[in-house]
């Protein structure tokens, strides 16, 4: 066993409770957070600041007492350094300025580009010198298919229509795309983890749009691409992949990778039926849960009597904290799992 619970769990090692951190866990719902957003001057520049970046990343270690920090970062950073023009307004969610249409915009892509992403590496190194060690860093990505989502639509979508339309209607346009971004995020994530990321966790948002036959063409590929290249490159790191809204399909996930993250709308009993044994399984909890304590008290005893009080689980939402939740019950969300799944 080693000092650090959360790296133990994602090796399915025994641990002395079920570790748990929350997506998200970094965000508006937390007052120091709005401070520091102020104080910055937007998002971006909070993003591009190391000092304030590592500042974030570590509130919810303070505030909550989670076993693992997630680096303070966007999915969109990289489409960004690409060449990407990206404004964040209040309360509106990113958008890009410019979109991808066409080959020749995809050649305008900038390659190479992860390396001027030191602000992360240098958040993450900051970060990490600053971490207790039983706490483990957690670094990121966004997966090929929900960057290319954004980068074809200009912004978050109901219905992706350019984006299937380029699918199926240009499919070597879009792998041209995906090829350009799996290239990118290999890098990414190599350089997080030399400068100190413990762990990496790929997040597939926008997997649930997509048909199972599509999505393995053309979302999980490239997302196991790079897990295979990390676990090759950095055998002793763990590799979290949340390919969300994929809970019919998820026996089809396979490949070289560790942690399988759960979304609220899987079941539990079904994820562990399909991919308990191959995988970790990182979930699950409803996050408007958190709204009241009984509902969070209710779903989070339902979810550690599915997975027991053993190996192979994380406990986690299933997906992002909300910015009106109350922080009460997310500091007694840590208390009652560490409780409730004590050995
Ligand atoms: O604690 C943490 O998790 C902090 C780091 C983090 C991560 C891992 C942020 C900060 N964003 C992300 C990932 C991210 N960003 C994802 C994947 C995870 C998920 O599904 O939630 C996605 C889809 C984005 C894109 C994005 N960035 C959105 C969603 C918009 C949409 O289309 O629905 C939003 C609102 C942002 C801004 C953002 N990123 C992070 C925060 C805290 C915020 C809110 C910014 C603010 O107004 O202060």
């Amino acid at each position: 066993m080693s000092k650090n619970i959360f790296i133990d769990a994602c090796f399915r090692k025994p641990t002395p409770y079920t570790p748990i951190w929350m997506m998200r866990q970094a965000g508006r719902y937390l007052s120091e957070y709005q401070e520091v957003r102020h104080e910055a001057g937007g998002f971006l520049n909070m993003c591009k600041n190391p000092s304030l970046a590592s500042k974030v990343t570590l509130q919810p270690i303070d505030v909550l007492d989670v076993d693992a920090a997630i680096l303070f970062s966007d999915i969109l950073m990289l489409p960004h350094e690409m060449g990407l023009d990206l404004v964040f307004e209040n309360h509106v969610g990113p958008k890009f300025l410019e979109v991808i249409t066409s080959l020749d915009s995809i050649k305008n892509l900038k390659r190479g580009a992860f390396k001027d992403l030191n602000y992360v590496y240098e958040t993450i190194s900051l970060t990490r010198a600053k971490l207790d060690k039983s706490k483990a860093l957690i670094g990121f990505c966004g997966a090929p298919w929900t960057l290319a989502t954004y980068m074809i639509e200009g912004q978050g979508s109901k219905s992706y229509a350019k984006s299937k339309k380029m699918l199926y209607s240009n499919p070597e346009t879009l792998h041209a795309l995906m090829r350009v971004l799996t290239s990118e995020l290999k890098g990414y994530l190599d350089s997080q983890i030399k400068a100190g990321a413990d762990a990496v966790m790929l997040f597939d948002s926008w997997a649930n749009a997509l048909e199972d036959s599509a999505y393995m063409e053309f979302g999980f590929s490239y997302m196991i691409e790079i897990s295979e290249y990390i676990k090759r490159e950095h055998p002793r790191i763990p590799v979290i992949l949340f390919p969300r809204g994929t809970g019919n399909f998820l026996h089809k996930l396979n490949g070289n990778f560790d942690v399988l993250g759960v979304d609220y709308q899987t079941p539990m009993e079904e994820a562990k039926h399909k991919a308990g044994s191959k995988y970790v399984l990182q979930g699950n909890l409803e996050p408007a849960r958190l709204y009241d304590f009984d509902a969070m008290k209710k779903g989070v005893e339902h979810i550690i009597e599915i997975m027991g009080k053993k190996e192979g689980h994380i406990f986690n939402l299933g997906h992002g904290m909300l910015p009106d939740l109350p922080r009460e019950n997310a500091i007694k969300l840590v208390e009652l799992v560490r409780t409730l799944s004590a050995r």
